[in-house]
Parts: C-alpha cells; sequence; structure tokens
C-alpha cells in the first residue's frame, strides 16, 4: 500500500496537468470579446496660450490656440486603423450604427480628434460609399456641453471637499519641499515669462507651450535650455500627481476619477447582465490628458507621466468558457508599438469582473454631490440655521410681550369700553 501511492501518484500529476491544459486550451477557444471601452486623448495641438513674453503670440499658429494640428489628425486617424486591426472579425468591416457610441468633450480638438479616428476606424466600403471620390463617411460624434460636462472634464467642479484636499496637498512635506528645492528656479522661470506667480501648479503651462513650440520647430528663446526643459518636465509631471495624488489619493480618486470609472462599471456590469448578446460593441470617450490620468490614478495604474497625445486606455471585457466575465486594460501609448497591458493591483491581467468591481469600489463615489460638500461646513451651516431660527422666534416672542404688556399699561379705560361697545353691535 504505501508503495502504490507513490506508484499511482507519479502518473496522476501528469493526468492531471494534461486536464489542466486541455482545459485551458477550451477556454482559451471559448472565450470571447463581448464589450470595448476605449478612452483617448486628442492628437498634437497647437498651445493653450502663450506666455506674456513669448515671442510666439497666437497668430503664430494656422488656426489659433488649442486646435488640432494636421500631426495630431494622422495621430488619430492611425490610432483608429490599429484599432481596426485588433478588432478585425469583433466590429463589423462595414459601419453599423448600433454597434459603437462616441462621446466626446465639447472642444474642437476632440470632437475632430473622434472625427479623424472614426475615418481610421471606418473607411467607407463600397454600398457605404456616398461620393467615389471621397474615402470617408459621416459617422455621429456625441457631446454635452462644456458647462454640463460632469464625466470627462477633469478636475470635476465644483467639489469643496476637493478643493480643501488640494489646500491640504499645499501643506504637505512633499509639496513644500518640491517648493522649497525649486523656489529659485520657479523665480528664473517667471522673470523669463513675464507670469506673475509661477508655482508647481501653474507650471505645466510654461512647460505645455514650449513642448508644443518645439515640437513645431519654432526657435525658443535662450533661457529655455535643454536642462530647463527637462526641468520644466519633470515639474510638469508632479503638477498632474499634485492633481490626483501626493496625498489622499483614494479621496480624491472617489471625487475625480471614480466618476469616470463608476460609469464604465455600470456599462461592463450591464453587458454582463444582459440576457442577449449586446449589440453595443464599443464605447469610446474622446476627451484630455488629465481625464487619462484621472481615471489612471483612481485604478491605480498611473506610471506618473503625462499621458502623449491619442495615447489611449483600453478596457476589453471578455467572456470565458464557463460563462463568467473578465476585464483586461491595455494602455497603447506609443504608436507603432505592443499594447502596454495593465494589471489592476492585487489581480491578474485578466481579472473576473466581480474582482475587478470589488477591488475598485473603495474609489466609487456613492453620492458625489454629498461626498463633495465639507463634513465640518454641514453641521456648522445647520447649527448656524438653527441658531438664526431660535434665535428669531426668541426675539419675535419678546416683541409680542412687550408689545402686549404695554398695550395693557397704555390703554386708557375708555377706548376699551368704546372697543367692548362696537364688538356688542348687531
Ligand atoms: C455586417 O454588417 C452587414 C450589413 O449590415 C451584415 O449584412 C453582416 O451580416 C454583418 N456581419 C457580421 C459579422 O455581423
Ligand atoms: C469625382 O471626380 C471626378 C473627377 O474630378 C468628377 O468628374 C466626378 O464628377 C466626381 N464625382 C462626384 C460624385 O462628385
Ligand atoms: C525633502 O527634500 C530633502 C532633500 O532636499 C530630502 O532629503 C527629504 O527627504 C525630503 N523630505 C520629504 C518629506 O520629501
Ligand atoms: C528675478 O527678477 C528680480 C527683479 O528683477 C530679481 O531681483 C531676481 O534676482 C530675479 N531672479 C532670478 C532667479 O532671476
Ligand atoms: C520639425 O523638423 C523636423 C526635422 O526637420 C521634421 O522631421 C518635423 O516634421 C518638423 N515638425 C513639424 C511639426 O513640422
Ligand atoms: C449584475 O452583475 C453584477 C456582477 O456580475 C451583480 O453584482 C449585479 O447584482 C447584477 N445586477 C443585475 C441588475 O442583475
Ligand atoms: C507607456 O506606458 C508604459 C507602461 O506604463 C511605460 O512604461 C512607458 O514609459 C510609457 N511610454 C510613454 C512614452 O509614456
Ligand atoms: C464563475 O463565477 C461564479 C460566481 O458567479 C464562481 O462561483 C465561480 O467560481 C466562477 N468560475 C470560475 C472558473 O472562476
Ligand atoms: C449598455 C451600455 O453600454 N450602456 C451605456 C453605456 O454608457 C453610455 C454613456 O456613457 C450610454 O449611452 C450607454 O447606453
Amino acid at each position: 500500500m504505501a508503495d502504490g501511492c507513490p506508484r499511482g501518484g507519479s502518473a496522476a500529476p501528469l493526468v492531471l496537468l494534461l486536464g489542466i491544459s486541455l482545459a485551458l486550451a477550451a477556454a482559451a477557444q471559448a472565450r470571447s470579446l463581448r464589450f470595448v471601452t476605449l478612452l483617448y486623448r486628442h492628437g498634437d495641438r497647437s498651445p493653450v496660450r502663450a506666455y506674456p513674453r513669448d515671442p510666439h503670440q497666437e497668430s503664430a499658429w494656422p488656426q489659433g490656440f488649442g486646435q488640432l494640428t494636421q500631426v495630431g489628425m494622422l495621430q488619430h486617424w492611425e490610432l483608429g486603423q490599429s484599432l481596426r486591426k485588433r478588432y478585425h472579425g469583433f466590429l463589423n468591416a462595414t459601419y453599423n450604427r448600433q454597434e459603437i457610441f462616441v462621446r466626446s468633450t465639447d472642444y474642437d480638438r476632440t470632437l475632430m480628434s473622434a472625427e479623424t479616428n472614426l475615418a481610421g476606424l471606418y473607411p467607407p466600403r463600397e454600398q457605404q460609399l456616398f461620393n467615389p471620390n471621397v474615402s470617408w463617411q459621416p459617422i455621429p460624434v456625441h457631446t454635452v456641453p462644456d458647462s454640463g460636462e460632469r464625466l470627462l472634464k477633469f478636475p470635476l467642479s465644483p467639489c469643496p471637499r476637493y478643493e480643501q484636499l488640494q489646500k491640504e496637498t499645499r501643506q504637505s512635506a512633499e509639496y513644500r519641499n518640491k517648493t522649497k528645492q525649486n523656489l529659485e528656479f520657479l523665480e528664473m522661470v517667471a522673470n523669463q515669462t513675464g507670469i506673475q506667480d509661477v508655482s508647481l501648479e501653474s507650471v505645466w503651462n510654461v512647460y505645455d507651450t514650449l513642448f508644443c513650440e518645439q515640437t513645431h520647430n519654432l526657435t525658443l528663446p535662450s533661457w529655455v535650455t535643454p536642462g530647463v526643459m527637462t526641468k520644466l518636465k519633470q515639474l510638469k509631471d508632479f503638477g498632474f500627481e499634485f492633481l490626483f495624488g501626493i496625498y489622499q489619493r483614494m479621496e480624491k480618486a472617489r471625487l475625480q476619477g471614480g466618476v469616470l470609472l463608476a460609469q464604465i462599471r455600470k456599462n461592463l456590469t450591464l453587458v454582463a447582465n444582459a440576457s442577449a448578446p449586446q449589440r453595443l460593441k464599443l464605447l469610446a470617450y474622446s476627451a484630455h490628458d488629465t481625464t487619462l490620468v484621472a481615471l489612471q490614478m483612481a485604478l491605480n495604474v498611473y506610471n506618473g507621466r503625462q499621458a502623449p497625445y491619442a495615447s489611449c486606455h483600453i478596457f476589453e471585457l471578455y467572456q470565458d468558457a464557463d460563462g463568467n466575465f473578465s476585464v483586461e486594460m491595455f494602455f497603447r501609448n506609443e504608436s507603432g508599438r505592443d499594447l502596454y497591458p495593465l494589471t489592476l493591483p492585487g489581480c491578474a491581467q485578466s481579472c473576473p469582473l466581480l474582482d475587478f468591481l470589488r477591488l475598485t469600489d473603495p474609489v466609487i463615489p456613492q453620492d458625489w454631490e454629498r461626498e463633495c460638500q465639507i463634513a465640518g461646513d454641514v453641521q456648522d451651516t445647520e447649527l448656524i440655521v438653527a441658531l438664526a431660527v431660535c434665535g428669531s422666534i426668541l426675539f419675535l416672542l419678546i416683541i409680542l410681550l412687550l408689545t402686549v404688556l404695554f398695550r395693557i399699561q397704555s390703554q386708557p379705560p375708555g377706548y376699551r369700553h368704546v372697543s367692548n361697545e362696537g364688538e356688542e353691535q348687531p
């Protein structure tokens, strides 16, 4: 018996291994992609503004500030083409309006990026060509007015609690240290640009403008040495950390990126729960670097570098052979390179949907508007209102009492009499 066991056991692992690999192969075969969500940044653009002493003002740019350039169009067209390749067989080769939904912020550059992206994703085929001379077909891009944008433009506001957290972040040792270390540099940048007060929060503007000018081969002023650019770039990345991290990342995520993640999770759950296969296959959001960083900070997968132009965060929802769903995330941040797989901390790269939901729960706001209120303020306000109401009532009562007393004392007996007489009249 004692001998039999090990002998039987030597074959068992083999059989088990074979079984597992067969099961894995079957699972891999039966695994199917069910739904894709994309969040991408617009392509290359002109600077959003110039600094006061900038030799290149708005007229240096063909369409003015903040506009998608031809370079940016090419980037998005190329991203659209690579998505077409990746989702060949999943998305129909011909455009079908029920298969895809695109939402953009209400900015020229994000709207135009989405349109160019779609031109790469859905080049019209024979019957969809409306003019044989035009290799393009119109596809809707949805938006909401900027004032009503509560999903894609960050930081989301108004959110007093978030403002309070930012105030506290400025008091943190890390922030103060960084300011102290760069005081002279920031002063130099202020002197050279003519911007009144350059801080760690605002210095990214200077970098952004110089970066755009450099990208478009405009000559930079002599104070902008390669060393200065490197330092500005580091401080710009710190600026992104400041927005969504450094201090109380989780709570900031609940008030910021968690809002967008909540919507994405809701859609994943909807698709996974639907009894019939979903018609909608691809949901794309066209937005900004801050949108990507907010989302990736909420997921805790941010790599510490500003999201490049036309970079794209991908969520893929798969249904496994056993019927369960799992989520995979990728980041396409360099064209002509394979996607970088992103792994949610605490999960495998292919993360079971239930685990994905459980692990991201802490950064999902239950009631954004309530969580954005400042706890102390609510209590204070209530207290003040209560006190004011009580005080007013007391004041009125005293006035009433005094009036009555005064009247009783000052009324001549005759008046009372006349009054009574009047009442007695028929
Ligand atoms: C693609 O769309 C065309 C036209 O709407 C339709 O005839 C065809 O069946 C679709 N193919 C797939 C694989 O869904
Ligand atoms: C396509 O271009 C050709 C050559 O320019 C022109 O003759 C023709 O009318 C155009 N077709 C349409 C539908 O615009
Ligand atoms: C502050 O910066 C100094 C170096 O200048 C470093 O030694 C120290 O650890 C920093 N402190 C914090 C809290 O970052
Ligand atoms: C900035 O300008 C002020 C006033 O012109 C000067 O006192 C200061 O030394 C300058 N700082 C730097 C870092 O250039
Ligand atoms: C800037 O110059 C480089 C080198 O000449 C060139 O490759 C690049 O296309 C230029 N960039 C733009 C935006 O014109
Ligand atoms: C949808 O699925 C999730 C997880 O897969 C589950 O927690 C939730 O209760 C389901 N909701 C509905 C409405 O079926
Ligand atoms: C792209 O993302 C990967 C993974 O986060 C990172 O290692 C890489 O440095 C990024 N590249 C750029 C250009 O940001
Ligand atoms: C599939 O999901 C169910 C819960 O919905 C779970 O009990 C089961 O273990 C899952 N199967 C696998 C293979 O993960
Ligand atoms: C099933 C599904 O994907 N539903 C919604 C996903 O989110 C967008 C808006 O962001 C809705 O328009 C979809 O209907």
